[in-house]
């Protein structure tokens, strides 16, 4: 892969994907991309994220599983940039196919030792959304993560289920009474390098290990939708203060597009 220097930075120049990354995505639901980020911006946004981990509020403070902070575009300028990366969005909008917007950035990070998977879910029935005809996320890996320090496990093509509610993802039997036939299905577990990402889709059903390490696990992740994506009214804590009109296209201000 080419590195160019941009706003001083060595980044990776985004790829056309191949028919088979494209085709093999849309059948299994994940594509796991090597070297998307170069080891200078892998340490840039992992000391930002270590500095967000000690700074920023996270949704639950008392959350074992992880630290979760979201929007963190908005609060941190370097961080910023990782969210709002034209690469990882490039590569979105290839996979869904269509022109992307973020909903949402989080920062995933496990501390040591924390004793706490994160367990099977979709994240899709979580969100308020309608008319949204594809969603995806890039879980970027800012360190090693091998199986120990909780990298993610797939169900191959579990996407091809989206008539399923909203899954508990602090029980780990809840999707399958939701589905019993997925617990029966093959699972593909992904170690990364720092810089890889894999990419998944909204409605792949998907878990993590605790991170059974002395280092923390830092992941962060870019949450991209169908730039048509309307509002629907449910609760979430991106859009709860925005005071949205239920079938409203999602703002751009609030939710940038990307192409
Ligand atoms: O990193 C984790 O622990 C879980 C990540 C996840 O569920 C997601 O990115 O949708």
């Amino acid at each position: 892969m080419q590195a160019r220097l941009l706003d001083g930075i060595p980044r990776v120049t985004p790829r056309a994907l191949d028919d088979g990354e494209i085709a093999g995505y849309r059948e299994q639901g994940f594509l796991h991309l090597k070297g998307v980020l170069t080891a200078a911006e892998v340490e840039r946004y992992r000391t930002a994220a270590a500095r967000a981990y000690e700074e920023l509020s996270s949704l639950d403070a008392d959350n074992q599983m992880f630290r979760q902070i979201v929007q963190v575009w908005k609060s941190d300028e370097t961080l910023r940039e990782l969210t709002l990366h034209p690469g990882l969005a490039d590569y979105a909008a290839q996979l869904a196919g269509l022109p992307v917007r973020l909903w949402h950035d989080q920062l995933l990070i496990k501390k040591p030792h924390n004793h706490t998977p994160t367990e099977f879910h979709q994240d899709s029935p979580y969100w308020p959304h309608s008319d949204g005809r594809h969603q995806l996320s890039a879980w970027v890996a800012l360190v090693d993560v091998p199986v120990e320090r909780g990298c993610m496990t797939f169900i191959p093509g579990s996407h091809k289920r989206q008539d399923l509610r909203a899954i508990d993802l602090t029980d780990a039997h809840d999707l399958f009474e939701a589905a019993p036939d997925l617990a029966y299905e093959p699972r593909v577990t992904v170690p990364l390098r720092a810089g890889d990402c894999t990419f998944h889709n909204g409605y792949l059903a998907h878990t993590a290990n605790a991170n059974d390490t002395d280092e923390f696990r830092y992941a962060m992740v870019n949450i991209y939708v169908d730039a048509e994506t309307r509002y629907n009214g449910a609760p979430h804590p991106c859009t709860d203060p925005l005071g949205l009109t239920v079938g409203e296209v999602l703002p751009d201000e609030e939710f940038p597009r990307f192409r």
